[in-house]
């Protein structure tokens, strides 16, 4: 039987991101040193294929630090955690591997920095996401406000308009946080901030490659976990970009095959913490159906590496 055509357009950037690289080889270098088990606390990124796969290999994932037993390594996952929870790894005497993200440190040090020069801080993030909770953790408990939405803005009240800064989460949508930005400024004129926001690199390419391809595509797949801010943004950004398709996707699994029907294009993506092996699953399933001509839609190319610590501290 013949294969109906279909054209696969490929965004490029997609897939994994320095922050996550690292983070994911500092866990294996954990386990090289001082071999299982090696605890994670959260998951390493939002993965559940990067998550199955260190845990075969020795790592055990928690939520929380009360989880862990003092006398085994634990590693801190790419989205940052709050002050206390080094701070309390270091009285209990453990050893401990921050994988953070160094952009997403980069905003801890920008809030600690505003907070000392007696500014207020607005958060932009998402209420519960472990990165807002992180970043609003790097002070005391109340002192960080935390917006969602333009709505948000209008309401939310400040000790004093006239010492305001505000930060952001790395993995918002680009176009959602300038509405949210321009409201805080129209609101508070002396608030200080970043230059845009402090959306990474890997945010912002992975969006702008998708408002590129979607338009073209008759319909769309993002390669990511439902818990994955950076990769539900790439649906947003995809159907509100005129894909009258857009879809999220663990795995090959996952794509509902009866929706697609019909098409003659199909546009695909995957978040910051999405594998390369995921995506090539997805294409894969789709050349088992269709006479698939890829066509690469590149908008950036990306030279990013963030180096992992040579030297891992030896347990006490
Ligand atoms: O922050 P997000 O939910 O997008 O995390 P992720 O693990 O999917 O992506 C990488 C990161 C960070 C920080
Ligand atoms: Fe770092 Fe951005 Fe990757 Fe998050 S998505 S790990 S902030 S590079």
């Amino acid at each position: 039987m013949t294969k109906p055509p279909l054209t696969l357009y490929l965004a490029a950037p997609r897939g994994f991101c320095a922050g996550v690289d690292r983070a994911i080889k500092i866990v294996e270098m954990a386990l090289g040193k001082w071999g299982a088990p090696v605890y994670v606390r959260h998951e390493i990124v939002h993965n559940k294929y990067v998550v199955d796969d260190l845990r075969a290999k020795g790592a055990i994932f928690v939520e929380e630090l009360e989880d862990c037993p003092d006398d085994r390594p634990v590693i801190f996952s790419a989205h940052g955690v709050p002050k206390a929870v080094p701070a309390e790894a270091a009285r209990r005497e453990m050893v401990y591997v921050d994988a953070t993200c160094p952009l997403v440190s980069k905003v801890h040090i920008e809030a600690e920095r505003h907070a000392n020069n007696g500014l207020q801080i607005i958060m932009i993030g998402h209420a519960g996401h472990p990165e807002t909770i992180g970043t609003m953790g790097q002070l005391p408990p109340g002192d960080v406000l935390l917006v969602e939405t333009p709505e948000d803005v209008a309401t939310v009240e400040v000790r004093d308009p006239a010492k305001l800064a505000f930060v952001t989460q790395t993995t918002l949508s680009v176009d959602d946080t300038a509405d949210i930005v321009a409201a805080l400024q129209a609101r508070f004129p002396a608030i200080v901030g970043p230059h845009k926001e402090d959306i990474c690199y890997a945010t912002t390419n992975r969006q702008e490659a998708v408002k590129a391809m979607a338009p073209k595509a008759d319909a769309m797949l993002v390669v990511g976990a439902p818990n994955s801010s950076n990769s539900k943004r790439l649906v947003e950004v995809g159907a509100r970009a005129g894909c009258a398709y857009a879809q999220l996707v663990q795995r090959a699994d996952d794509i509902d095959w009866r929706a697609l029907n019909g098409i003659s294009s199909i546009g695909i993506t995957a978040g910051a913490s999405a594998p390369e092996v995921l995506i090539n699953e997805v294409i894969d399933a789709f050349r088992a159906r269709y006479d698939v001509t890829v066509d690469v839609v590149e908008t950036a190319q990306e030279n990013v590496e963030f180096k992992v610590p040579r030297v891992l501290r030896e347990p006490a």
